[in-house]
This record gives structure tokens, sequence and C-alpha cells, in this order.
């Protein structure tokens, strides 16, 4: 009976219940194709390696990918044989060679393969005195990027990094707040960074370019928007631009450098030559010289840095910077001017 008045219910219109399934179905297709597809470009792709560690990961995917399918195909194999022997057919003393020779020999033969091809495609990679070290920190929800060249000073910067093509660079990686992870897909595997400890990554850029890095650990409200750029230099470039990024922010004119400490933004921002300032938030000495705003999130425009100091949390949620909403655009739009022209 109850059966009865569920058909009942279903019937009318069962077609086209059939037919609203079938359109989310459909969609969630279209979804997932969008997905993965976007995971295909270059500048953000495992499969597509700009370093030494990235093409050892890229190796080890294929060839382990390849042997899982031969055997899943052997398997299936076998048992759509095995399925189609009459059980009368069966062979017991030929069983006992199968399963020696395809159940103990040949796996333990196809993992030692494995296990020898790839054991030294793990091993990471060796760094001596002279390498560059980069001390990244992931912190809710940007990165502190530190430069320490082998005898030279450190530089401090932030939410970009640069490396040296074809030279191997050693990452520090740290967190003061809560778990972050460091993910270059382009040039390694992802390094968890761990509050109370320091993990190290080293990589090594085989081509110039600009890939993309990202935050890969839940992390609180904006971890989404918490990505970076990497810019993978030429050797002599990237020293000139090291030597550079180490000056003091260049004089510059205008209110707006009178209005940024006003409001206090030196209570939490470090323009270096600039007057006092803090290194709670990410320094600005050469803000305007980044390719992006608030850690990968917005483009580095005076009108998007306008916007984004009268209410951070507008493009972040749950951001480390206060609002200033009660600021008159016109002083944003100077401060702004005054930011971006710091390269
Ligand atoms: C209480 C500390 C604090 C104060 C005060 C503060 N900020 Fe920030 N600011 C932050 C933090 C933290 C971030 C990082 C936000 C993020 O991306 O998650 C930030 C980010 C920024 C950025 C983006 C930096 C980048 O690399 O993209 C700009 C620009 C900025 N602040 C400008 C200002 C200005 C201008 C003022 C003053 C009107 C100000 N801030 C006051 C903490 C502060
Ligand atoms: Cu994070």
């Amino acid at each position: 009976m109850r059966i009865n008045t569920w058909h009942a219910a279903l019937s009318p219109d069962k077609s086209s219940v059939f037919e609203a399934i079938g359109r989310k179905a459909l969609r969630l297709t279209y979804g997932a194709a969008a997905a993965l597809l976007g995971g295909c470009t270059g500048v953000q792709s495992t499969f597509s390696a700009f370093g030494v560690e990235a093409e050892a990961t890229r190796a080890l995917t294929w060839v382990m990918a390849t042997a899982a399918s031969m055997i899943t195909i052997g398997v299936l194999a076998l048992a759509w044989h095995a399925g189609r022997t009459p059980a009368g057919r069966l062979d017991h003393r030929g069983g006992t060679r199968v399963i020696l020779w395809l159940g103990a020999v040949g796996p333990t033969l196809l993992l030692t393969v494995l296990l020898v091809f790839s054991l030294p495609r793990m091993r990471t990679l060796p760094t001596g005195p002279g390498d560059l070290r980069i001390a990244v920190d992931g912190e809710q929800f940007w990165w502190r990027v530190r430069y320490r060249p082998a005898g030279g000073e450190a530089v401090e910067t932030a939410n970009e990094i640069r490396v040296p093509v074809g030279r191997t660079v050693a990452f520090a990686l740290a967190s003061p707040d809560v778990i972050h992870s460091f993910w270059i897909p382009g040039l390694a595997g992802k390094m968890d960074m761990i509050p109370g400890r320091t993990n190290d990554l080293v990589v090594r850029a085989t081509q110039a370019g600009v890939y993309r890095g990202a935050c890969a650990e839940f992390c609180g409200l904006s971890h989404a928007r918490m990505a970076f750029d990497v810019v993978a230099m030429e050797p002599a470039d990237f020293d000139r631009w090291l030597a550079d990024a180490a000056r003091s922010a260049a004089g510059i004119e205008g209110s707006g450098r009178r209005l940024f400490e006003e409001y206090g933004c030196g209570g939490c921002h470090l323009i270096r030559g600039h007057g006092a300032g803090s290194a709670i938030g990410p320094d600005l000495t050469h803000f305007g010289a980044r390719r992006s705003l608030g850690a990968g999130t917005l483009p580095m425009t005076r009108e998007a840095v306008g916007r984004f100091i009268r209410n951070p949390a507008a493009a972040k949620p749950g951001v480390r910077m206060p609002s200033f909403e009660a600021m008159p655009a016109e002083d944003a739009d100077a401060i702004a001017a005054y930011l971006v022209e710091l390269r």
C-alpha cells in the first residue's frame, strides 16, 4: 500500500524527475571537466615540470601509473579466464604453479624493479654552503620571504618568490600560526609549514618563466586566497634583482607617504628608508614591483590597492589587517598611489 502511494506520487512526473537528475549530472560533469582542464595550464600543473624535482615526480607518476595499469589489466584477464573455465576442468597442480609465479615471484621481481627505479628519484637534491637559502613563512594569509644569499645580507619581501634558473635553492619553510603547505607544482612536490619546526625543500628550476604556487593545507577563511607567483630568472638577472631588492625605498614625494604614517600603517608594515615600521604584516619596501596584490588575490593596480586598504576583508575574509572604512576615498587613493610607486 505504501509502495503504491509512493509510486502514485512519483509516476505522473517521473520523466521530469529523471530529466532533472540528468541535467544535474551533466552540469556536474561539465564542472568536473572544467576543474580538471583548469589544472592542465602550465603555470600551476604537476604535468608541466620546470624543475628537476618536478621532473622526477612526473617520471615517477607515469612509470607507476603505467605499471599499475598493466598489473590491473593482467589480473582482470586472469579473472576473466578463470570465470570461463568449467569447474571440472580446473587443474589444481597447474593452479599452484600460477600462484607461485604470478602471485609470488612475479610481483617480487616487478616491485623490486620499481623500487630500484624510484628510490634515486626520491632523493633530496644535495646542497652546498654556497647555495641560496630562502626562508618562507606561511602566515594567515600571506607569505613572508627572506633571501639569505651566501655571504650577502638578508633581504625580506613578501608574496612573490624569485629564483635563479639552474642554481640549487634551499627553502626553509616554517609558520608562526597554523599549518600551511608550500606548493609550487611546476617546481616540486608540496611541503608542510608547521609551527615550531622548519622543513627543508630543495629545488632547481630548469626554465625561466613565471609559475604559480599556493597554500595546499586548509588554514582558515582565506586559505584559497593565499597564492604567490614564482619568477624563475636567468642567474645574472637574478643577482642584479637581488642586489636591487636589498636597497631602501627611493625618495617619493606626495601626500601618500605622510598619510601612510598618519593612519598608523607603519604599526604593521615596514618600508625600508621611509621611517619606522614593524614587520607584523608584509614588507612593502618594493611593493609596487610585485605582480599581484594580497598574495595572488588582486591585480597590482592603484585602484585595487585603494579598495584593498579601505576594506581588505572584502577581498580576503578573515584577513589579519584591520579595515579603514572611515578613511576618505581620496586618502586611500593617495596612499595607493604612493605604494604602487615603491618599485
Ligand atoms: C594590524 C596590522 C596592520 C595594519 C595596522 C595595517 N596592515 Fe596592511 N596588512 C596587514 C596584514 C597581516 C596583511 C596581509 C594580508 C593578507 O594578504 O592576508 C596586510 C596587507 C597589506 C597590503 C598588501 C601587501 C601585499 O604584499 O600584497 C597592503 C598594500 C597593505 N596591507 C597596506 C596597508 C595600509 C596602507 C595600512 C594603513 C592604512 C595598513 N596596511 C595597515 C596588517 C596590517
Ligand atoms: Cu595557508
